[in-house]
């Protein structure tokens, strides 16, 4: 059989939509996850003045979510970050509303600045602080506002990250637009963190919000409070620093059942050892300056940070974080369906 033999039958079966699996045996099973992403750093001091400007191109109420999505460089095209994620960062001003939807999508915020905007969650309020954590679960009706007046108020923006490629990947996704801009209020605000939130849960628990956590809300303050205290009394961990995971109270796991999230302080001086994950990861500079190395296939990066920058971390990327002066990180991941489906793996190499 000649080369040409094979060209022939290859182009006789495409005919019938079959192709031979001995072309692309090896890069349907990679010896190692061999990810399209890029490593790629968002700086604020860039972004910012793009989304002041998109507040005067357009209200919250026409665009629906005013949103710059930041797209993987080499995955444009696709509003994802990762193959799995998409990361945006939205803005509201004082007195706009966003108006109240719902989907399959699973939604985390990440309050990146500004105060004085809210957002709701089947019924209940919540306020929006820099550096909370907020989860809108999957299917649940959410609109945001803000209720400063224009001349007192300052422009809040937040972190989006939900799990859109992935329920484009399942062809899983359904949406439906809320009757009215705001959603009616059934709870006083607080409710959800007073039930859930105080290391108690109600005698007759169930889940308001399936396999979500029923905190919506995870306030930074605590957060902040809890690593700083680590820094000082409690061993530093050689890779991540003092790096928490955000929890569903009712079960230990995570609080949404398609994304984890974290937050890590590295403490004045922190020189971390190389370590590589298959879940890719989104991360949020809250507080301080720091240097992250990721390297890949494509090469090495290496990117200053500072407050309220954006980076991505690629699969299986080696990465080392450092900081001269300490740092507070959060981010987010697909680590909990890596997880589920048996396949998270991590390295801490020394
Ligand atoms: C969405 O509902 C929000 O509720 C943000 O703030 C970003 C991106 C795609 C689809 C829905 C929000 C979104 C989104």
């Amino acid at each position: 059989m000649s080369q040409q033999d094979r060209q022939d039958f290859y182009q006789a079966i495409s005919q019938h939509s079959m192709t031979p699996l001995w072309e692309v045996l090896h890069a349907l099973v990679p010896a190692k996850p061999n990810t399209p992403c890029r490593p790629a750093l968002w700086r604020y001091s860039d972004v910012r003045p793009f989304l002041m400007q998109a507040g005067q191109l357009i209200t919250a109420e026409e665009a629906v979510r005013r949103v710059l999505i930041m797209e993987n460089p080499a995955l444009r095209g696709q509003s994802a970050i990762t193959q799995s994620l998409y990361a945006g960062l939205q803005l509201i001003l004082p007195g706009e509303v966003a108006p109240s939807h719902r989907h399959t999508q699973s939604a985390l915020r990440f309050v990146v600045e500004g105060h004085g905007a809210f957002t709701a969650v089947n019924g209940e309020r919540t306020r929006m602080q820099p550096g909370d954590f907020i989860i809108t679960p999957s299917w649940t009706w959410h609109d945001h506002g803000h209720d400063a007046s224009a001349e007192a108020g300052e422009p809040v923006v937040w972190l989006d990250g939900l799990d859109i490629p992935m329920l484009r990947f399942f062809d899983a996704g359904f949406a439906e637009n809320g009757s009215a801009a705001s959603q009616p209020l059934t709870q006083a605000e607080g409710t959800s963190y007073q039930r859930f939130g105080t290391n108690m849960l109600p005698v007759r628990y169930e889940p308001p919000f399936g396999q979500t956590s029923p905190i919506f809300s995870y306030p930074y303050e605590r957060t902040r409070e809890a690593l700083h205290q680590l820094e000082k009394n409690a061993p530093v961990d050689a890779w991540d620093g003092v790096k928490l995971r955000y929890i569903n109270p009712a079960t230990g796991g995570y609080p949404m059942p398609t994304m984890a999230t974290f937050m890590q302080r590295l403490p004045a001086g922190f020189a971390g050892q190389p370590y590589r994950q298959t879940d890719g990861a989104v991360f949020s500079v809250v507080e301080g300056s720091g240097q992250v190395s990721i390297e890949g296939p494509g090469g090495i990066s290496e990117f200053e940070f500072g407050p309220r920058d954006h980076f991505v971390i690629p699969s299986w990327h080696t990465t080392h974080l450092q900081s001269a002066d300490g740092c507070v990180l959060f981010s987010f991941s697909d680590r909990p369906v890596h997880v589920a489906l048996g396949i998270h793996k991590e390295e801490r190499a020394s």
